[in-house]
């Protein structure tokens, strides 16, 4: 698949900095935006427009002109309502409506494992269950996939949403054992997002082919996504840390630590 203008939001992050390289061979052009600062030289093949997400006509201006996007963008971390309501919850709606606005028929959304993050990690789930967000961010999250149901039951534009585990280098602790994602197995996930036909709302887990897997992606089975990495091959660094505590909330949910994180103020 290629697509002429592929719009990259969050580009000077994580994994933006990660895709804007990967995503070079499925577009003529990249629009990168971000809020922050793009680092290094600005290549032949790719334009850079700043945004804030929370600014609605900013971002009315940024979808124009483009025929997909990948959303990374916005607060990636557990944080006070107030921050995550501008760039998550006003930022997603702002991008579908834009994209309704200029006719941009797809779009693949990062979504978060925090979506889910108050299951155990004795738990197998997959995408047709309970939503249980760990925290205003997976809240965040929760509403987005519930944004890209919207907008393709109503207006037909086409959505993956993927259930980011922990996309890293390697996998840094005992827990992203089960959730670490590749870059490499990531890139993948995201071009049969945005190619694979009629996905109308699609939810995927974005994790590799890891031992002892929480996720089951049979929902997802259209996309043809096939993981060709593993967490297996850091086994013996990772376990090489002290042991975590049973009463930890990084051995005992899906979400980790997110799960503990706040109340924020008083
Ligand atoms: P990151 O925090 O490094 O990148 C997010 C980018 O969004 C940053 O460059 C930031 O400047 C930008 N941003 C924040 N607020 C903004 C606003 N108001 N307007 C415009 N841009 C804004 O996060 P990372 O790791 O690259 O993640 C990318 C996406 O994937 C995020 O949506 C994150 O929630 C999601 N995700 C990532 C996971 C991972 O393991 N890396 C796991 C699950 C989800
Ligand atoms: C996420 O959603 C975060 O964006 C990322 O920084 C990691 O914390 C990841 O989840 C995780 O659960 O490991």
């Amino acid at each position: 698949g290629h697509v002429q203008r592929l719009l990259l939001t969050g580009a000077a992050g994580g994994l933006g900095k990660v895709l804007r390289e990967r995503l070079k061979p499925y577009a003529d052009v990249l629009r990168l935006s971000d809020i922050g600062a793009m680092q290094g030289a600005i290549g032949p093949q790719e334009e850079v427009v700043p945004c804030d997400l929370a600014d609605k006509q900013a971002v009315d201006a940024l979808v124009e002109g483009c025929d997909a996007i990948v959303h990374l963008g916005g607060v990636s971390v557990e944080r006070p309502f107030e921050e995550i309501l501008e760039a998550n919850i006003r930022g997603v709606f702002h991008v579908y409506e834009a994209a309704r606005r200029h006719g941009v028929q797809r779009v693949v959304f990062a979504s978060s494992n925090h979506v889910i993050g108050f299951y155990r990690q004795d738990e197998r789930i997959d995408a047709n269950v309970r939503r249980r967000p760990d925290g205003y961010y997976g809240l965040s999250k929760s509403f987005g996939e519930d944004m890209a149901n919207f907008y393709f039951d109503r207006y037909g534009i086409e959505t993956v949403s993927i259930r980011i585990g922990s996309s890293f280098p390697e996998p840094a602790n005992r827990r992203m054992m089960h959730t670490w994602l590749s870059y490499r197995d990531l890139t993948t996930l995201i071009e049969k997002s945005l190619f694979t036909p009629h996905v109308g709302h699609t939810i995927v887990y974005g994790a590799s082919d890891n031992e002892g897997l929480w996720w089951d992606n049979s929902q997802a089975a259209h996309l043809g996504f096939v993981p060709q990495d593993t967490s297996e091959v850091f086994r013996d660094k990772v376990e090489a840390q002290p042991p975590v505590a049973a009463t930890d909330p990084n051995a005992i949910y899906q979400g980790g630590a997110f799960t503990a994180q706040g109340p924020f103020g008083d």
